[in-house]
Order: structure tokens, then sequence, then C-alpha cells
């Protein structure tokens, strides 16, 4: 009862933040990302990798990442959320647990760590316990360790359907469109490696309870998803651009009528955005969007790559990383132990 799954991470074109019921993890609205590839273009890994073991012969639970053996205490408990979800669905309750995970991209520098551990764990381990899920059903439950997880079990484009139902079973992550049929690219960089100071849980949370301009986004939200659709569909990548980097802004902007205020942007991310739009200034052929964190996510097309890339590249930073769409979560052949 083992087997190894390779989680993406992925970038959020519409992001979510804000739950309506924070313990299933519903979100006020739905959100739009690209899943990345688990490698980028010149082959450096970026993704988990996690395998998982159920057996009653383990005389207790165990979990590593990154060679590290962790508490399991709160810390780490969307991993454990998941567990329990598949244990009880196995009807495994007496089976304890043996999970290693080792994630290639530096950690809660806003690079979506969690999205990819959880999807990563979430197909590894309901493989381990011999469920055979749906898509479906894996992004319900994935969602429930943690939000974004859920769109990194789907592929290309994905759309977390924010559903209307309290247990949850519509809120949910659909691939609209396969990484094939997309030529986006996201380059990645990495400006710090320091970890966020307000974890997105907590922040998002203050968010709900304080920002009066937070619900001007939740009103937004269907009506920009479905414009982002359109123009990724006709090719129209000069509005895309525009879409996705007023969106970025809009969420800094709540952020910032968060109280108290939350903060991700540096002085270096605003730099990046200047340059972007600099870069811009004829037409846009690329957009600059943030997550939870200072570090840009420069989204293009296959066109432009070389000539942004080229533009970009006085720009200082710790590494760049980048990546085509890509698939879901999968399963691998390789273990880990
Ligand atoms: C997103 N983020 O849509 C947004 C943009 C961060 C900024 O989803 O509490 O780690 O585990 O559901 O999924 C980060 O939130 O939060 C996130 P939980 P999660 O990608």
């Amino acid at each position: 009862m083992k087997a190894s799954a390779i989680g993406p991470s992925n970038i959020a074109f519409v992001k979510y933040w804000g739950k309506r019921d924070e313990r299933l993890i519903l979100p006020f609205n739905s959100s739009l990302s690209m899943t990345l590839s688990p490698y980028t273009l010149d082959n450096k890994p970026f993704h988990t990798i996690t395998t998982v073991e159920f057996s009653s012969r383990l005389d207790r639970d165990s979990f590593i990442i990154n060679g590290l053996e962790q508490p399991l205490d709160k810390e780490h408990n969307e991993a454990i959320r998941v567990i329990e979800i598949l244990k009880e669905l196995a009807d495994a309750k007496e089976m304890h647990f043996r999970v290693e995970s080792f994630n290639s991209f530096p950690t809660a520098a806003g690079l979506a760590s969690s999205a990819s551990g959880i999807s990563a764990l979430t197909v590894a381990a309901s493989k381990a316990l011999g469920l055979n899920l749906s898509r479906k059903e894996l992004s319900v439950i994935a969602r429930q360790g943690s939000g974004s997880a859920c769109r990194s079990i789907t592929g290309g484009l994905s759309l977390w359907h924010k559903g209307e139902l309290d247990d949850g079973s519509d809120s949910y992550s659909e691939e609209l469109i396969s990484s094939n049929d997309l030529d986006l690219v996201d380059i990645v960089m990495v400006l710090s490696n320091e970890e966020k100071k307000i974890k997105s849980r907590a922040g998002m949370k203050t968010t709900v309870s304080t920002s009066r301009l937070f619900r001007s986004r939740v009103d937004i939200a269907e009506q920009l998803i479905s414009e982002i659709l359109s123009s990724i569909k006709n090719k129209d990548y000069h509005k895309l651009y525009e879409l996705i980097m007023k969106e970025s802004n809009n969420f800094h902007a709540v952020l910032m009528d968060t109280y108290p205020p939350i903060i991700y942007l540096s002085d270096r991310s605003k730099e990046v955005i200047y340059k972007v739009h600099e870069i811009n200034k004829d037409r846009n052929i690329c957009a600059y969007t943030f997550d939870a964190g200072q570090n840009p996510h420069i989204i293009t097309d296959e066109s432009n790559l070389d000539k942004v890339v080229k533009l970009i590249s006085d720009i200082e930073s710790d590494a760049v990383y980048i990546l085509k769409p890509g698939d879901g979560a999968h399963l691998v052949d390789k273990s880990l132990f």
C-alpha cells in the first residue's frame, strides 16, 4: 500500500482569497489558474514529489519533508486532514502512514508549495489506499487540505468553481483548456527566498473580516473569469495581459485595505511592475502577477518569450524558472523510500 505522485504548482490569473466556510475550505469566489509544468524549460525540477505508505505494521505516523521529520501538530493539519478524509473513505482508520515529500522550489515564498504538496499527497495517498477516485473527487478532497491545491489536481487552464452547496460537493476544479492547447509561459522570478510574514490562511481571514474593498472583488470575479477566458480563446493577449495585471493589482489593493494591512510586495516587486509597464508601452506583450509573496510571475506567450526574457534580464534575482503549462498531479513510478 504505497504510491508516489508529482504535484505541480499553479499560478492564479483570478485569485482565491477568502473562505465562506473555514472548515470545508469553501471560497467566496471562483478562481482561475494555469497549472505549471513540473520541470522548467531547461529541465530543472519545479514540483513536489511525495511517497505515501499505509500499513497496520507501522507503529506510528511519520511525515518527512525535504529529509526533516515534521511534528504532527497544527502546523501540518492540511496534510493530516487529507489523510483522515481518505482513510475514512477507504475504511482504513486503524492504519498508520509514512509520508515522505520533496519540494524542489523555495517553500513559503509565495510559490504555491501547499498547492503542489497537497495535490501530490492526495493523488499518492488515494492510490496507496486502493481508492479509485475521479479528478473531481480528488479535487474536492485536496481542496479540504488547502484551497489552491484543488486547482493543481487538474492541468492546463483550471477553474475552481466556488460552488453553492453547504457540503462543498460542487466546489472543485475543472480543466477548461488542456496544457497542449495553451501557448502561455510563466517566468517565475525569485527576488527573495525569505519566508512571507503573514501566511495566506490567516491573512485571508483578516481580509474577510476587515476589508470593505473585499466585497467588490467577489462581485467582479465571475465576470473577470469569463473575460479572461474569452481573451485566451481569441488569442487576444494584449487584453489578457491587461486583465491579469489589473487583477493582481486589485488583489494587492484589497490586501492593503485589510486591517492591519498585509503588504507582500517589496520595493523590488514594484521595480518589476514599472519595468513591465515600460516593456508594454506600445502593446502588452507580458503581464506580472503576484500571489501572497513578493516574487513576480511574468506571464507571456511563446512568440514573445525570448524578447521578454531578454528585456527583464537586467532585473537582479536569485533564480529564474521558465515554466510552460502542465498536467494535473499524477502518479509516478519513482519512490522516495
Ligand atoms: C491563489 N493564493 O488563488 C491565491 C493567490 C495566494 C494568493 O490560494 O488556507 O494556501 O490553505 O486554503 O490555498 C493561497 O491560499 O490557502 C492562495 P488555504 P492557500 O493562488
